[in-house]
């Protein structure tokens, strides 16, 4: 057995345990990385619910079963007409579905007119799903059809806000519609009952 013998025959647990290792390795390493990716998942997914239950509170909704919900119409849409929330009303229109357009608010309920019993207003969508348009549901009053039926150009943009009045400080209830391009406010007017409409831009 020369020199060269000696030293393959020493080296050859070495390489045998190196070997070994190399294999654990090969096998542990996609095994590390998934639990990796497990763990990143486990860890964002609470902070992306936390930050939409957040943006959803923040605009006046409430998050049931993990989606923002801002109020069922209660009363009956005009015939034609149907209310939906923000994801359903895009996607009637032929829009993707998105997680940001469950956080369109389409609905509002506030006593508008001051006579102590709640109103309801509603950015409706048509039956056919080519238009959407903004209601005003008063009770004891018929629907108000507030602004003419629009296509789908700008939709996404759309999102409905109303202000309660108060006839002690003199002011008006007002509902307003944020667009594309701009912000479109109709303001009550107690002494005849109507909604006036005024355009303000961006
Ligand atoms: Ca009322």
């Amino acid at each position: 057995m020369d020199i060269g013998d000696m030293f393959l025959l020493c080296s050859w647990p070495i390489l045998g345990g190196a070997s070994v290792i190399w294999d654990r390795r090969t096998t542990l390493l996609p095994l590390a990385a998934g639990v990796m990716a497990a763990a990143v998942v486990l860890l964002v997914e609470p902070v992306r619910q936390f930050a939409y239950e957040d943006q959803c509170f923040d605009l006046g909704g409430a998050t049931r079963t993990g989606r923002c919900d801002y109020g069922t119409l209660r009363a009956s849409a005009p015939s034609g007409w149907r209310s939906l929330p923000g994801a359903e009303a895009q996607v009637a229109l032929g829009l993707a579905k998105s997680r940001k357009a469950e956080l369109q608010r389409l609905y509002e309920e506030a006593d508008f007119d001051g006579d102590g019993r709640l109103d309801e207003a509603a950015v409706l969508i048509d039956e056919a799903g080519r238009s959407y348009s903004l209601f005003v549901f008063r009770q004891g009053a018929r629907p108000e059809q507030l602004t003419p039926p629009r296509g789908q150009t700008g939709f996404a943009d759309v999102v409905l806000s109303a202000r309660e009045g108060d006839p002690q400080a003199g002011r008006a209830a007002e509902l307003a519609l944020k667009t594309q391009s701009g912000r479109e406010t109709f303001v009550w007017d107690p002494r005849v009952e109507v909604w006036r409409p005024s355009s303000e831009a961006r």
